[in-house]
């Protein structure tokens, strides 16, 4: 048993990385170059600053540390526009009932998303009051696999990581659970989440 459960946002409670990819490409295209749904996997999981510099490599594009910022600037405010438009039906399969499950169960729950506009997003699918900590990359300095943000969710909840599970669809994610010492369940595929404890294909699975 477990008494507190930490899910990743981005591809465990919401695709958002179609919209990750549209404003990427968008991007990509500005500067004279296309960005593909493949190199898109690349950056599920990975802080936006890091995304910008794979796609940068991907395009054989080199700009100054100013030109970095403004880049990754416009393609946050494309992103915003296309999540705004979210609803709850954009949840996964199965997330709220899961979550609605452990809950009633006794079970503390918190995010642990690479993701600046976690809160936001939270709010678009109804889901912020179902949370009782949210971490996200507004109060995170290190990125995944660093196990930062597990950690501090297992601290906000008051839990010791033994007593956790983490909920995780990217290998960076996986490797930072691992290395805060907490159990994970990969969400996807078995071939791909190869150090996970346990993999499914979506929480839906995990319905009684
Ligand atoms: C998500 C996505 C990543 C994205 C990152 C940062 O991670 O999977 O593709 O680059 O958040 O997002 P933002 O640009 O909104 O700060 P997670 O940890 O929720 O899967
Ligand atoms: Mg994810």
């Amino acid at each position: 048993g477990f008494k507190g459960a930490i899910f990743d946002l981005d591809g465990v409670i919401v695709d958002t990385a179609k919209y990750h990819y549209l404003a990427w490409r968008w991007l990509a295209r500005q500067h004279g170059f296309d960005f593909t749904e493949e190199d898109n996997e690349r950056l599920k999981g990975v802080s936006r600053d890091r995304s910008l510099e794979i796609l940068l490599e991907i395009g054989k594009v080199t700009v100054s540390e100013a030109e970095k910022k403004a880049m990754a600037d416009l393609k946050n405010a494309k992103y915003v526009e296309y999540i705004t438009g979210m609803d709850e039906s954009e949840l996964l399969p199965g997330a709220r009932e899961y979550i609605l499950c452990l809950r009633d169960a006794g079970v503390k729950i918190a995010l642990g998303s690479a993701s600046k506009n976690a809160a936001f997003i939270l709010e678009k699918l109804s889901v912020t009051s179902l949370f009782d900590a949210v971490i996200d990359g507004t109060k995170t300095i290190k990125a995944k696999p660093d196990p930062e943000v597990f950690l501090l969710a297992c601290r906000e909840l008051r839990l010791l990581p033994e007593d956790c599970v983490v909920f995780e669809d990217a290998v960076a994610g996986v490797q930072a659970a691992r290395a805060a010492g907490i159990r994970v369940v990969g969400i996807g595929n078995a071939s791909q989440l190869t150090e996970a404890n346990a993999v499914v294909g979506g929480l839906d699975e995990l319905l009684g």
